[in-house]
């Protein structure tokens, strides 16, 4: 897998990527990241990026000369035909599905914004797709690109390991995750669920899925909406609405719940 970004602040980017899971990746040579960075395609004494919106108005915007030519040196060294994808608050949202098909790719371009944003040209010119990463304002491409390459990365054969986890897997069949629990058995007055100390794998497993999908209810029922319930997921929605009914304690929704 090879991903190029094209940043004003490559630093940002390398810095965040030498940690955890993904720093490990990048090690082992599983992705290749590279920068591009715009300020390398100026020609004037102060290397200018960024210039006034016509039309008026606060804020800077990206110049396209260097925008452009950063684009294309960096879209050069990518696999014919990988996508060239500029990070906009405007852009489609990115969700678990996208990750796993960018993860499918050979290559991708990521374009990172600043300040008000790119020339419209630009986007036009040098991008094939715009992707948000959620609805709220950041103040650049920059840490959305991180978003981008963290999850792709980590979904790459051999990112994970031995503990490519079923929670993945839940993930993307769009269930949440169940809750975890680790010694000691009490904590502050907090008991583990005892079916998890009941060495039973079965019910230990039940459990767990019948708690990823109540809790996908109560949080997310939006996500039940957009990915739909499996029968064993319906199944196990309604165990734990029974049991809520006949007054059972179950987890999601009791009052000492610790992980809000
Ligand atoms: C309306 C004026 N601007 C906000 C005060 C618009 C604006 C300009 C630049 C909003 C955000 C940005 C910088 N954001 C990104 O480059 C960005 C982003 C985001 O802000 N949210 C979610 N996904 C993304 S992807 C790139």
């Amino acid at each position: 897998m090879h991903i190029e970004v094209v940043t004003l602040f490559p630093q940002m980017l390398r810095g965040a990527l030498a940690f955890g899971v993904v720093g490990r990746a990048l090690e082992r040579g599983l992705a290749v990241v590279g920068t591009e960075d715009p300020r390398a395609h100026t020609s004037d004494p102060h290397r200018t990026v960024d210039d006034r919106p016509y039309g008026g108005g606060p804020g800077m915007v990206l110049k396209p000369e260097p925008m452009l030519a950063a684009i294309r040196a960096a879209h050069a060294r990518l696999p014919a035909g990988s996508p060239r994808i500029c990070l906009t608050a405007q852009g489609e949202a990115l969700d678990q599905r996208g990750v796993q098909e960018l993860a499918a790719l050979p290559g991708f371009l990521l374009i990172a914004g600043r300040y008000e944003g790119l020339d419209e040209r630009v986007v036009e010119l040098g991008a094939d797709r715009e992707l948000s990463v959620g609805d709220y304002v950041l103040s650049g491409g920059e840490v959305p690109a991180l978003v981008v390459i963290d999850a792709v990365v980590r979904l790459l054969p051999g990112a994970l390991g031995d503990e490519r986890s079923s929670v993945e897997e839940s993930f993307a069949q769009g269930l949440l995750d169940w809750p975890h629990y680790t010694r000691p058995e009490v904590f502050e007055g907090l008991s583990v669920p005892p079916v998890l100390l009941s060495g039973d794998h079965g019910e230990v497993e039940r459990w767990r899925y019948g708690q990823s999908v109540a809790r996908t209810w109560m949080r997310r029922p939006d996500w039940i909406v957009k990915h739909g319930l499996a029968p064993r997921a319906s199944r196990a929605l309604n165990e734990f609405l029974a049991a809520r009914e006949a007054g059972e304690r179950v987890r999601e929704g009791e009052s000492h719940e610790q992980d809000r």
